[in-house]
């Protein structure tokens, strides 16, 4: 998205890893960096992310908080493709979709407002040589648990909706 985003994340996440910064407990961001492989949530459906790998990196900021997910290893057949990718209040589970639960919702009503400053929107297009990123600044910090970012087969629309839920990466914090 935009330049001013991607540098308050690099200087947010440079101040994030360094030591003194882990250590009191009065600054305990919920900030975190998280990567591993994307796990399947439907083997029966076909998807690009088979071999991909995912890195989320989460920074409290003074208004909120920013989100940068980053995707390798995605199949090139799906080159320029958009995918739908929030973060999602339950847990990741092989073969369980469901079990990720709702959007990460922040409105604090019922029905919730849905859009990318109550939630965690992060879609991303693949790019040419199999990645793809997506980033997200939001004006609340997400409380802790262990939770999933869900990646979908379509972009995500203003209703929230983004298709069939293909993989999942855990976050936990
Ligand atoms: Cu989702």
């Amino acid at each position: 998205m935009s330049i001013r985003r991607t540098t308050s994340l690099t200087a947010a996440a440079a101040l994030m890893l360094a030591p003194v910064a882990a250590s009191s407990p009065a600054t305990a961001a919920p900030a975190g960096v998280f990567r591993g492989d994307l796990v399947d949530l439907s083997s029966s459906t076909a998807d690009p992310f088979g071999d991909a790998s995912a890195q989320l990196v989460m920074a409290e900021t003074g208004k909120g908080a920013i989100f940068h997910l980053r995707v390798k290893g995605i199949d090139l057949s799906a080159v320029g493709h958009d995918y739908g990718a929030h973060l999602h209040v339950g847990p990741c589970v092989a073969e369980d979709g469901a079990a990720a639960g709702p959007h990460y919702n922040a409105s604090g009503v019922t029905p919730p407002v849905v859009n990318d400053h109550t939630e965690v929107w992060l879609d991303f297009t693949v790019t040419a040589d199999g990645t793809g990123a997506g980033d997200a600044s939001v004006p609340f910090v997400a409380t802790p648990g262990d939770r999933a970012v869900v990646i979908h087969a379509e972009a995500t629309a203003p209703s929230g909706a983004a298709g069939p839920r293909l993989v999942c990466l855990p976050v936990q914090w």
